[in-house]
């Protein structure tokens, strides 16, 4: 690093003083800090000198900061300064804000020395400095420890050199699905500066709602805008209100959100969904679909049959509807969209049929690589780039186009090997919609889990690139959608603390990453954003358990883990609710029987967070071998085949590590009890969420052996047509004698008609074997 000290002075300082300071809790952590001793004092003297009048608006944020803090804000002062100067002079009790030129410093980097009696920034472009200035303003004492008006504030003595490791340090936004007003994305826009992330994805069309007001076509949003309920509860349940729901922004409202961005160095991303997510358009204009309506806005989640079809008409509209979005928003990417579109209509529309003929296509996916080449065309003509989701790849990409990596990492993968830019953000850490804990205490979410230090230990970079391919990964980003988030404090529930998470994958440098040290951070963040008012998720305060098999039969080893440095967990197996007196969770419990864990964290007689439980049901398959083929997806594989039999069902909610999911048409799981028993009952659980493409085997075979090799049928089940939620493929044995029983899921071959993805093969999802 540029050293901002003579070295003669800071050796003087060091020696001076006691006693090393903890390094201050900045949210991402800096490429480069070195902590001096000592403090600078700003008081309402202060003055803030920008070395460029362009600075004023930079300078102007730390002066708002400041503000509450001495009750009077210090002054902007502009002095004008040769940019390239080796090194600023520093005037005696101000903060110095100074753009260089010249420097090797990359476009959001800065450097930032506090001194004594002088605060010095300098970065190569304004972006550099904004973000020095979101580091002081992280260093602020909080309002509630020095109370309003003080004197003077301290800032420690330090030295730093930052820079971001991504490009793209992103967060999205669903507004479809839930509308929140100009203020509420001023407020998200504000979280995102505050960690120096750097794209806003504005999620502005589905089929709930259209929410961008677009001239030439009024009806988007009239029509478009608005839908006559919204689904709510359990997915399962499938229950609809009738409040008429919706909202949109207006241009002029986009204009000052965009400008609002930009002054926060924030570049907004916005996306209009294509070909499919698009009721709400059709909804307008109904002659934009296959089927040519009537349609309605969508009140339930999902994906829907009815799409645009990409016929001329349909291309010539969207093109008019992209040109005013890119007048709107100045950004390089403008999304596209391009995800989950059923191909259904389009195979028995004629238009597509006749337009497949024409331009030879050979089946509808490459007329949805059709459709997305033809944007792609037109936006690289007006200067800008599309980015879309990783369904994108599917029939071969357009050339300009990024790609947004969502289904797991291959599509990103995938797409950075044919050298195509790539934004991660895979389900598995970056959905901020997933439960963020156990289930039992948080808010109904979609499904998922995703905890914080999941979310934290994210490598953008997938393994197996090559250094050239790895260049192509542009950072990464996460996702709120909204089905499940009605509220803006909701929102800020699921958002925040992940995203800081987030933030500090995608600014710091890999090897300065350090689960301890953000947690530590991030505690003391906590007291910032109540002086924020963010309504954060404390849910890392709860214990995880995590299980899996032993060599002995017949046992579940249970592990307790929390995040680290926040306090001793603590556990009973009585039904009884753990105290600050009970067990102390050191070593794996070995468990062999049913019982109910209850479990939290405690920091002294203090309890921290919740007490969350694992309840376990054991039967004669609990603990034992069994063999799985294939594999589980690696997206629904969280717990891996031990899952099976750990005697844990999943509840109503689809939390990942109970449900394990597979997309074949057959699965077959071997069960080995050990030994010769009589068996009175087999059975086991499988998941129906029709419109997630998740559908009820359309039969189990169950049957058994001595062997492993000879199998006798016991019982095929057939699927209950009417199946919802969670239910057993069961079957009576009558005491029959088995070691082994072997349980063959068929799929449907594919999802019938009349459901989301018809014709595609479903997802098969099942939980826990019971053998009694
Ligand atoms: C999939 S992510 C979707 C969204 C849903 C989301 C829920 C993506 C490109 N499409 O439409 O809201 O899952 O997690």
């Amino acid at each position: 690093m540029r050293y901002l000290f003579p070295l003669a002075l800071t050796l003087l300082l060091s020696l001076t003083c006691f006693g090393q300071q903890a390094p201050p809790g900045i949210i991402p952590i800096p490429k480069v800090l070195t902590v001096d001793s000592g403090s600078f004092a700003i008081g309402r003297e202060t003055s803030i000198i920008v070395g460029q009048k362009v600075l004023e608006q930079e300078g102007a944020f730390l002066q708002a900061a400041l503000q509450p803090l001495l009750g009077s804000a210090p002054s902007i002062i502009h002095e004008d300064r040769t940019t390239g100067a080796a090194d600023p002079r520093a005037v005696p009790g101000s903060i110095l804000l100074l753009l260089k030129t010249g420097t090797a410093l990359t476009p959001e980097a800065y450097e930032l020395g506090i001194g004594r009696d002088h605060i010095i920034l300098t970065a190569a472009t304004p972006a550099g400095i904004f973000h020095g200035i979101q580091t002081i303003i992280q260093l602020l004492p909080n309002i509630s420890s020095v109370g309003s008006g003080a004197p003077e504030v301290l800032l420690p003595c330090l030295s730093i050199a930052d820079e971001p490791r991504f490009a793209w340090r992103g967060m999205h936004l669903d507004v479809c699905r839930h509308f929140f007003p100009v203020d509420f994305v001023k407020k998200y826009i504000d979280l995102l500066a505050r960690y120096k992330m750097n794209r806003f994805h504005w999620h502005l069309t589905d089929d709930q709602g259209w929410r961008i007001e677009i001239k030439k076509y009024p009806k988007l949003t009239e029509v478009g805008g608005w839908r006559s309920g919204s689904q709510y509860g359990p997915y399962s349940q499938r229950t609809y209100d009738s409040t008429r729901y919706g909202g949109f922004y207006t241009q002029e409202q986009i204009r000052e959100v965009v400008a609002y961005a930009k002054a926060r160095h924030v570049t907004i991303v916005p996306e209009i969904e294509m070909p499919g997510h698009a009721m709400a358009a059709l909804a307008a204009y109904p002659e934009l679909g296959c089927t040519g309506g009537p349609y309605e806005v969508e009140k339930g989640w999902g994906v829907f049959d009815d799409v645009f079809c990409p016929k001329e008409a349909t291309i010539t509209f969207l093109q008019v509807v992209l040109t005013e979005v890119m007048d709107l928003f100045p950004s390089d990417y403008i999304h596209i969209g391009g995800d989950e579109c059923p191909k259904t209509r389009w195979k028995s529309c004629a238009n597509c049929q006749g337009l497949m003929k024409k331009e030879k296509l050979k089946d509808t996916d490459a007329l949805q690589s059709y459709f997305i080449r033809r944007m792609d065309a037109f936006v690289t003509g007006k200067g800008r780039k599309i980015i879309g989701w990783d369904e994108i790849l599917e029939g071969g990409l357009a050339p300009n186009a990024a790609v947004m990596s969502w289904r797991g990492i291959e599509g990103g993968t995938t797409a950075a090997q044919q050298k195509h830019d790539v934004v991660m953000s895979p389900g598995s850490h970056c959905y901020l919609d997933h439960y963020q804990g156990d289930p039992a205490h948080e808010p109904l979410a979609i499904g998922g889990f995703t905890t914080v230090q999941k979310t934290y230990s994210y490598e953008p970079v997938p393994e197996g690139l090559t250094p050239e391919e790895a260049k192509h990964i542009l950072g990464a980003q996460g996702n709120v959608w909204t089905e499940y988030i009605l509220s803006p404090e909701h929102v800020e529930y699921m958002a925040v603390p992940r995203m800081l998470a987030l933030a500090e994958v995608g600014w710091s440098p890999k090897e300065k990453r350090d689960e301890g040290s953000f947690i530590r951070r991030l505690e003391e963040e906590f007291a910032a954003l109540d002086a924020l008012k963010v309504n954060y998720s404390k849910s890392l305060y709860n214990v995880e358990f995590k299980t899996s098999g032993s060599k002995k039969r017949g046992q579940v080893n249970v592990e307790l883990t929390s995040a680290p440095g926040l306090g001793e967990m603590r556990f009973t197996t009585d039904g009884s609710e753990p105290l600050h007196t009970s067990p102390k969770f050191d070593y794996t419990i070995e468990q062999r029987g049913s019982t109910t864990i209850k479990a939290a964290i405690f920091g002294g007689a203090q309890k921290l967070g919740n007490t969350t439980s694992l309840k376990l049901d054991f039967d004669k398959s609990t603990g034992c071998a069994l063999t799985v083929e294939p594999r589980p997806d690696e997206r629904y594989d969280d717990g891996g085949i031990f899952t099976l039999v750990n005697g844990v069902s999943a509840g109503e909610k689809r939390v990942n590590h109970e449900w394990l999911g597979w997309r074949h048409s057959r699965v077959t799981i071997t069960v080995d009890l050990g030994s010769d028993q009589a068996l009175q009952h087999a059975g086991i659980g499988s998941l129906t969420e029709r419109t997630s493409w998740i559908h009820p085997p359309k039969n189990v075979t169950i049957s058994t052996s001595s062997d492993g090799q000879n199998f006798t049928e016991a019982a095929t089940i057939l699927m209950e047509p009417s199946a919802q939620g969670r239910m057993e493929f069961g079957t009576d044995l009558g005491g029959k004698s088995a070691r082994y029983v072997r349980f063959t899921a068929n799929a449907l071959p594919s999802i019938p008609e009349g459901f989301a993805g018809e014709g595609n093969l479903p997802w098969l999802f099942l939980d826990e074997v019971h053998i009694r």
